[in-house]
């Protein structure tokens, strides 16, 4: 049984790797803002699991939220063997004249800052695992640029320079680093690029069968559950339909 800590658990991605990580009998730590997200799921995952359950509700962007949340865990949780940094998203869709500059300040605090200040936090309390584990969540954003991507490119591009930096700086301390860069996923991702459009978010999807957020989870639970001497370092997961952000198949 190890200690996981998941943030952006309150939907998507984040959810289902803490409702994975529960029926694979782990603890789980789950993070996000939307304190009645975390409820719902904590009491899912406790409806269908014995795994024990605790809540964090902080926003990654603030360094004293996260720095203080994490301080406050108490012993019982105190030891992580898992985190998962999963939590982040795009803000718009626009060509680099036009974008706004609250969607950038959003997506750098979120997607690479707050990456920083949660590990910052939490691998002081990874020294005693015996199976330390760091999963960061890029995306194929991050492998390859796409018109009007660019902002969102760049953080994810620097998920996996970080990611690279992690195995570089930890390879002493034995901590396994992976990044996963999934393609494209149907979850509230789109909802929150288009600013709540269910229309146009639903739009990105269509004609092809997307990745959904449990075929995440899935390889994430298959690369923790390969021996410990095993570090994968990427997986690029993309739908069949999807070979790269311009090669698509829309029937
Ligand atoms: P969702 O929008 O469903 O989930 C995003 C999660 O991040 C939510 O739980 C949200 O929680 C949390 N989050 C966002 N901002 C903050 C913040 N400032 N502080 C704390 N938590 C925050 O999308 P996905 O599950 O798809 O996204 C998860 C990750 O996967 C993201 O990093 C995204 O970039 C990446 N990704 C997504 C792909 C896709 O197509 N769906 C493909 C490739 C990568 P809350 O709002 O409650 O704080
Ligand atoms: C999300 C996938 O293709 O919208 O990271 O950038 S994509």
């Amino acid at each position: 049984m190890l200690t996981t800590f998941i943030t952006g658990a309150t939907s998507g991605f984040g959810e289902a790797i803490a409702k994975k990580f529960a029926s694979e009998n782990h603890r789980v730590i789950i993070c996000g803002r939307r304190k009645e997200n975390l409820e719902r799921v904590k009491s899912e995952i406790e409806l269908d699991t014995k795994a024990e359950v605790l809540t964090l509700c902080f926003d990654v962007q603030k360094k004293n939220e996260v720095r203080d949340a994490i301080a406050s865990l108490n012993d019982e949780w105190k030891n992580i063997d898992v985190l998962v940094n999963n939590a982040g998203g795009a803000h718009g869709f626009s060509s680099i004249e036009d974008g706004e500059l609250n969607d950038w300040d959003e997506m750098i605090d979120t997607n690479v800052k707050g990456l920083l200040y949660v590990t910052k936090s939490v691998l002081p309390l990874m020294k005693q695992s015996e199976n330390p584990y760091i999963f960061n969540i890029g995306s194929t954003a991050g492998k390859y640029v796409y018109e009007k991507g660019n902002i969102y490119c760049a953080t994810k591009f620097a998920v996996d320079a970080l990611t690279q930096a992690m195995r570089i700086d930890l390879l002493k301390k034995k901590i396994r680093v992976t990044v996963i860069h999934p393609g494209m996923a149907e979850t509230e991702f789109s909802l929150v690029r288009f600013n709540g459009d269910a229309e146009r978010a639903k739009n990105v999807y269509k004609g092809l069968e997307p990745l959904n957020a449990n075929d995440i989870a899935d390889v994430v639970a298959y690369c923790l559950n390969t021996p410990k001497h095993v570090n994968i370092n990427e997986m690029v997961i993309t739908p069949t339909s999807q070979a790269s952000p311009y090669y698509i198949d829309r029937k």
